[in-house]
């Protein structure tokens, strides 16, 4: 497709610009095939380039908790071990831009999170 024409004179170094928003994590295809035309005031003096584009994913998305908030009671004679609760974590993005650790707060060292499995 045809979107513009660009007057130039010779030897310019013609920017290629993004004239919109890309989004890697909601594109199904990251790839983009451009056919870029020159031509001179000669109609028959034509050339053509071929531009093959490929996005790559940047790390524009945080993990996200699922639920981020939840309220549990627990009796005080609980084993120690016990799953007191499970939550997920997940990321858009892709690789290594998805990974992520987790971390704990408990000033006394009572409660901890095993890191892969997610449970409390
Ligand atoms: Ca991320
Ligand atoms: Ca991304």
């Amino acid at each position: 497709m045809f979107v513009g024409v660009m007057v130039c004179g010779c030897h310019c170094r013609t920017p290629f610009c993004c004239i919109q928003p890309v989004d890697y994590d909601l594109l199904l295809n990251p790839t983009f095939n451009l056919t870029v035309y020159v031509e001179d005031t000669d109609t028959t003096h034509v050339d053509v380039a071929y531009i093959e584009l490929r996005v790559t994913d940047a790390n524009d998305n945080a993990p996200v908790f699922s639920p981020n908030q939840q309220r549990i009671s627990i009796f005080e004679n609980v084993s120690v071990s016990t799953t007191l609760f499970r939550f997920s974590v997940s990321d858009r993005d892709t690789g290594t831009n998805k990974q992520y650790r987790s971390a704990c707060e408990d000033f006394f060292g009572t409660f901890c999170v095993y890191l892969f499995t997610y449970l409390i």
